[in-house]
């Protein structure tokens, strides 16, 4: 029995030894004095010595008991040790290598074309406001006075939520409701997005965006209104470029105008890019209806006032040559990355 003892305590230690890391440590330990270990089969078989050797055998069990589990604690510390040192090893951080390289994004030319709008704009003492996208028919229509069988509020041309609830066709209901609050003098631009039942092509979608600029004051006149455009202008398609204001009609404004500017790739002599005319279309414009002012609690005979609206797209599409609308909303990046 002491000779079993001794040649299991012997090839503990040595397996002990022989242990290359921390995974066959514990399988030597658990060899030797796990539940049905070696040395655990030794202390069960005490039963077969006599009874007076029985203590004796006992203290030589433990001894080698202590002394297998003192190997054990040292080899581990060291297998730890050594495991800590390669991972330090590994893991040393070169400083010096080139960092991993950050996709930033950028500016959609729609969004260009906005704030450089906003910024021409808020040069000239402009606010910027903006309002909601789903609106009563009453802003979006009444108050602009386009009544209630009025082409515009066509069925195919909106998107109604109920009968009273519209997807905004223009932004000028923000205006509607900045003049309904009677705080006067009003110098905003109302960017935002838009909605019309439209067909999707080249040059339309059903949702789009708007910027539309309304001035009220005493004495403002049509000379307030083309001067500030042909400022805008000026300032958006370069210093040589001439505008032109052509009659038409809208609903809410009377007189109202077209404006076209001079072809800024031609400079008006007639090219491609303005299908031989010299001309482009860029806004919509007038002098806000005495009847808009009065639905929207504003006097006629004290104040008037001048509005415009640009199709945002329209701006950005003229200003990087773009020749579809759709290509702005795709989203992929090879093209939004050219700009
Ligand atoms: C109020 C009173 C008047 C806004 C105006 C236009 C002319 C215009 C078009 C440009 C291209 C719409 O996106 S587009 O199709 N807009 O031509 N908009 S005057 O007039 C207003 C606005 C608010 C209270």
């Amino acid at each position: 029995m002491k000779e079993k003892l001794q040649a299991i305590r012997e090839e503990a230690l040595s397996q002990i030894a022989k242990a290359v890391d921390l995974d066959k440590l514990n399988d030597v330990r658990v060899s030797f004095l796990g539940k049905k270990g070696q040395l655990t089969s030794v202390l069960k078989s005490m039963k077969d010595i006599a009874p007076e050797e029985r203590p004796a055998f006992g203290q030589l069990v433990n001894e080698a008991r202590a002394q297998i589990e003192n190997m054990l604690d040292e080899t581990k510390k060291k297998l730890e040790q050594q495991a800590l040192e390669l991972r330090l090893k590994e893991e040393v951080i070169d400083v010096t290598l080139p960092a991993k390289k950050n996709n930033v994004g950028h500016r959609h030319p729609n969004t260009i074309a906005r704030e450089e709008v906003e910024r021409i704009f808020i040069g000239m003492g402009y606010e910027v406001v903006e309002g909601p996208e789903v609106e009563y028919d009453l802003y979006n229509f009444e108050k602009l006075n386009i009544p209630a069988n009025h082409p515009a509020k066509d069925e195919q041309d909106t998107f109604y939520v109920t009968k009273d609830i519209v997807l905004r066709t223009q932004t000028s209901p923000v205006q509607a409701r900045i003049m309904e609050r009677g705080e006067l003098p009003i110098r905003v631009i109302a960017p935002g997005r838009v909605f019309r039942s439209d067909e999707v092509d080249a040059t339309h979608s059903p949702s789009f965006h708007q910027i539309e600029g309304l001035v009220v004051d005493k004495n403002i006149t049509f000379a307030d209104l083309k001067g500030t455009l042909e400022q805008f202008a000026k300032e958006l398609f370069g210093q040589n470029t001439k505008t032109k204001f052509r009659p038409h009609h809208f609903p809410f404004t009377e007189p109202s105008a077209e404006v076209d500017v001079s072809c800024f790739k031609c400079g008006g002599r007639g090219c491609r890019f303005c299908k031989g005319s010299g001309w482009i279309e860029i806004l919509g414009c007038g002098m806000v209806h005495p009847h808009v002012l009065e639905m929207c609690g504003i006097d006629p005979e004290v104040y008037t006032g001048f509005a415009f609206g640009v199709g945002l797209e329209r701006i950005a599409l003229l200003k990087y040559e773009i020749d579809d609308m759709r290509l702005l909303y795709e989203n992929d990046a090879r093209f939004l990355r050219q700009f």
